[in-house]
């Protein structure tokens, strides 16, 4: 069987762990030895609970396009590397999402599943988020839900998952383990919790009625920590307003509501300088964090987000780190120039433990 662990990598880990975490019962040189031994006799080693929070967290420090960093030592992790099953799985993230929403007050959190090894394929969810809405193509052309889940929901509805056919269906989790067929799994209604959106100022702006998760939990990115793939580690922290108020509800290819929003407002649309697209974008993004505040759910806008990334950057700095950014992910996507992060370049780098999308994967 092939080594699934790379030792440089994993001695690499080990004594950046050592080094922002000084005084282990374990000294360097054992720890080292051990996972050196581990790996020639087994093609993999066991990381310990403490090297596996801090591989996350430092996982989290390390994703160059999130400008969420700044809590990045909060991070909660969640070890389920003992759970195997299909069924346990779905319970665990089911667990996650309990824990992580809390009522509203979100934390974020991480529930790191079994790893990759020479003996064992990991498991894996098929959908990149634990909470999204299904997407129907309609007779006509139209699209009904979310447009960039429609090829999922058909392989759902092949999988066997009856769809209610509406535009806000939360789509059922497909748990794949290396010894059962992919199974599916309805996300239970209570641990979904929702905010519909209204508006300060337009109490008819409800009538449209516009919603979304209050949750994002990633679940497609392979976590890698000192040479060892998690393919299914899946995270949250809470939402910026913008990515639901700028680009879910607002890009053409998803669901498209600024030429509704605009109507609903009034706005002369007769000609692009009106400026109606953006005065409808700003408007829906006020009612994006108006909405979540008045439910009491955990979201912050993207001005407040910029600085506290720079603060981030600026206390990084004073420990010695660099941090890697990518600035077109960084930037909002609204007001872009007005909010400080605009305003400087980043150091790019790919600098381990980190997260990766199989996709576009880097090893
Ligand atoms: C990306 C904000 C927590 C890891 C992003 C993006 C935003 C963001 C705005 C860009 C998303 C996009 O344009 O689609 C936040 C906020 C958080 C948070 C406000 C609140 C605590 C976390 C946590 C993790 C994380 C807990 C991991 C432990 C990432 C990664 C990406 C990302 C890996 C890139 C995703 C991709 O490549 O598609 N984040 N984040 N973030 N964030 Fe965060
Ligand atoms: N734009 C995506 C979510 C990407 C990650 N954003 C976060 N992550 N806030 C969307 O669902 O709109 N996080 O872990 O909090």
């Amino acid at each position: 069987l092939a080594a699934t662990a790379d030792r440089d990598e994993a001695e690499e880990f080990v004594r950046l762990f050592h080094a922002e975490h000084p005084d282990q019962p374990t000294p360097l040189a054992a720890r080292l030895h051990q996972v050196r031994t581990q790996i020639d006799q087994t093609g993999t080693y066991t990381h310990t609970e403490d090297e596996l929070t801090f591989g996350a967290q430092v996982a989290w420090r390390n994703s160059s396009r999130c400008i969420g960093r700044l809590y990045w030592k909060s991070l909660r992790v969640l070890d389920r590397r003992q759970a195997t099953t299909p069924e346990q799985i779905h319970q665990q993230l089911c667990e996650h999402l309990r824990q992580a929403t809390n009522g509203g007050r979100i934390r974020p959190t991480i529930s790191i599943f079994a790893p990759e090894t020479p003996g064992r394929r990991a498991p894996r969810v098929w959908n990149d988020q634990l909470i999204r809405y299904a997407g129907y193509r309609q007779e006509g052309g139209g699209i009904l839900g979310d447009p960039t889940y429609v090829a999922f929901t058909d392989t759902v509805r092949r999988l066997g998952w009856q769809a209610p056919v509406g535009p806000w269906d939360v789509l059922p989790l497909v748990i794949d383990t290396d010894d059962d067929k992919p199974q599916l799994f309805d996300v239970p209604r209570d641990l979904v919790l929702e905010v519909h959106l209204t508006h300060p100022d337009h109490p008819h702006f409800a009538d449209l009625g516009l919603r979304w998760h209050a949750v994002p939990a990633i679940s497609n990115m392979r976590l890698r920590i000192g040479g060892i793939d998690y393919p299914l580690a899946p995270f949250n922290g809470w939402y910026m307003g913008t990515e639901i108020g700028a680009r879910n509800l607002v890009d053409t290819d998803r669901y498209n509501l600024l030429p509704a929003i605009a109507e609903h407002l009034g706005l002369d649309t007769s000609n692009e300088a009106t400026l109606w697209r953006d005065r409808a974008l700003v408007e829906l993004n006020r009612a994006v964090l108006h909405s979540f505040n008045a439910a009491d759910v955990k979201i912050s806008d993207h001005h407040t987000e910029s600085r506290h990334f720079l603060t981030h950057l600026e206390k990084e700095e004073r420990q010695g780190r660099s941090v890697p950014a990518d600035w077109s992910w960084i930037v909002p996507p609204v007001s872009g120039g007005i909010t400080p992060v605009f305003h400087r370049y980043y150091d790019q780098a790919d600098q381990r433990p980190n997260f990766y999308l199989d996709d576009d994967a880097k090893t």
